[in-house]
C-alpha cells in the first residue's frame, strides 16, 4: 500500500453520564481519529490515549507528537505490504502501544475496505455477532442495582461493576441480594494491594465471574501471589502491555483470564500473537473497551469475532455512553447480542456533519 496522507482529528464528545471508576470520574471523551488515504480510500482507527496518564502513561499530547513524528512519516515514506506488518517496524521507537495502534487500526481498516473484505475476515473471525456484556461505572447501591436490573433486562449477558477499597462488599451485597445468579464481575483498575486481603477475601465469597485488575496497574509478582489465595479467577487488564507481558502473566498464573484492549498492546498483529497464544493455552480472552466512539467500537466488535474471544465483552451499545456518536450506523445491542457492522473494512462510515460540529483541531500529515 501506497499512504498518500494522515489525518488526525481531536474530537470531545460528551458523555451521556460521568463514567466513575477508581482512577477518577470523566464526563467527555477526548477522542483521536486517525484517517489514513490511500489510492482513493479511506480507512479509520482511534486512539484510546487520554489527556492524563490515569488508567496507563500514553497521553494525547505524547502520541500526537509520535504519530506525527514518527510512525506517520515511516508509514508516509515507506508504505507497506500488509497491515500486520507495520507495528513491528516501529519497535525501536519503545513502548506507547496506544499510540502506534491508533494508525495501524487505520491501516488495517483501509487495507481490508482495499480487498472489498469485512476486517473480521482477515482477522479469521466467522462469527456476524457477539454476545456483549456492559462496565456499569460507580454510582450510589441503589442506583447501581437499579441499572445491574435494567442491563439484566435488556439482555446484557454479564455486567461488570466498577469498585474500589470501601466500595465493594456492600454494593457486591446489594446486587447479589436481587440477582443471585447472574454473570457478574468487577474491575477495580488498581485500587487494592495486597494489604487489603480483608477486603478481597470477602470479594471472593460472591462467586464473582473473576476480578479485573485488583493490583497495581503495572504489577504480575503481587497478582500471582493474590491468584493463589482467592478461589476467584484473576483477569488482567491494564497490565498486559504486549504479546511477550500476556505470556509472562500466564507463564507465572498472574491472571487466568485475558482482557484484550488492541490499542493497550499495540495493536491488531499483537491481538493475534496473544489469541493464538491463549486458545494454545485454553485461556479465555474478552474484549474489553476504553467508551470508544463507533471507530474504536467498530474495531473491537470485529476483534472480538475471533475464536478466542469466548466471554462476552465490554463492547455494549454506543448509545449507554453518546446520545450521539460520530459514525452514520448507530451500534447497538439487541438482547445482549451486538451485529458486527457489514460491509468492508470495520463497517462503519463517519458522519461527517455531526463530526465536524465536535471536532477541536484537525491537522493532515503528507
Ligand atoms: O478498565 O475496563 C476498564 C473505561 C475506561 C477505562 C478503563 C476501563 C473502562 C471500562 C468501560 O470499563 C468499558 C466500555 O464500556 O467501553
Ligand atoms: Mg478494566
Amino acid at each position: 500500500m501506497k499512504i498518500d496522507e494522515i489525518e488526525l482529528r481531536s474530537v470531545l464528545l460528551p458523555y451521556r453520564s460521568p463514567f466513575r471508576t477508581s482512577f477518577g470520574s470523566e464526563s467527555q471523551k477526548h477522542a483521536t481519529i486517525v484517517t489514513v488515504r490511500s489510492e482513493g480510500v479511506e480507512g479509520y482507527g482511534e486512539g484510546v490515549f487520554d489527556p492524563f496518564p490515569m488508567y496507563r502513561e500514553e497521553t494525547i499530547p505524547g502520541a500526537l507528537h509520535l504519530l506525527r513524528n514518527a510512525f506517520g512519516p515511516d508509514l508516509l515514506a515507506n508504505g507497506c505490504d500488509h497491515p500486520s506488518e507495520v507495528a513491528a517496524r516501529w519497535a525501536h521507537w519503545r513502548g506507547n502501544p496506544m499510540a502506534k495502534t491508533a494508525l495501524e487500526l487505520a491501516v488495517w481498516d483501509c487495507y481490508a475496505r482495499q480487498q472489498g473484505v469485512p476486517l473480521r475476515a482477515l482477522l479469521g473471525g466467522d462469527r456476524t455477532e457477539i454476545p456483549v456484556g456492559a462496565s456499569l461505572g460507580m454510582n450510589p447501591v441503589e442506583v447501581t442495582v437499579a441499572s445491574v436490573t435494567q442491563h439484566v433486562e435488556q439482555g446484557y449477558k454479564r455486567v461488570k461493576l466498577k469498585i474500589e477499597p470501601g466500595w465493594d462488599v456492600e454494593v457486591l451485597a446489594a446486587v447479589r441480594a436481587v440477582h443471585p445468579d447472574i454473570e457478574l464481575t468487577v474491575d477495580a483498575n488498581s485500587a487494592y494491594t495486597l494489604n487489603d486481603m480483608d477486603l478481597l477475601n470477602q470479594i471472593d465469597e460472591f462467586g464473582l465471574h473473576y476480578i479485573e485488575q485488583p493490583l497495581h496497574w503495572d504489577d504480575m509478582v503481587d497478582h500471582a501471589s493474590l491468584a493463589k489465595q482467592l478461589r476467584t479467577e484473576l483477569c488482567l487488564d491494564e497490565t498486559l502491555t504486549s504479546p511477550a507481558r500476556v505470556k509472562a502473566a500466564l507463564d507465572m498464573g498472574a491472571c487466568t483470564v485475558v482482557n484484550i484492549k488492541v490499542g493497550r498492546v499495540g495493536g491488531l498483529q499483537a491481538v493475534r500473537e496473544i489469541h493464538d497464544l491463549c486458545v494454545a493455552r485454553n485461556v479465555p480472552m474478552w474484549c474489553g473497551g476504553m467508551l470508544e466512539t463507533g471507530i474504536g467500537r467498530a474495531h473491537n466488535i470485529h476483534l472480538a469475532t475471533m475464536p478466542g474471544f469466548v466471554f462476552p465483552g465490554d463492547t455494549a451499545s454506543s448509545s449507554r455512553t453518546y446520545a450521539r456518536d460520530i459514525t452514520e450506523q448507530q451500534l447497538e445491542a439487541i438482547d445482549g447480542i451486538m451485529a458486527v457492522p457489514e460491509g468492508p473494512g470495520i463497517g462503519v462510515t463517519l458522519d461527517r456533519q455531526f463530526l465536524d460540529t465536535v471536532t477541536e483541531a484537525v491537522e493532515v500529515v503528507r
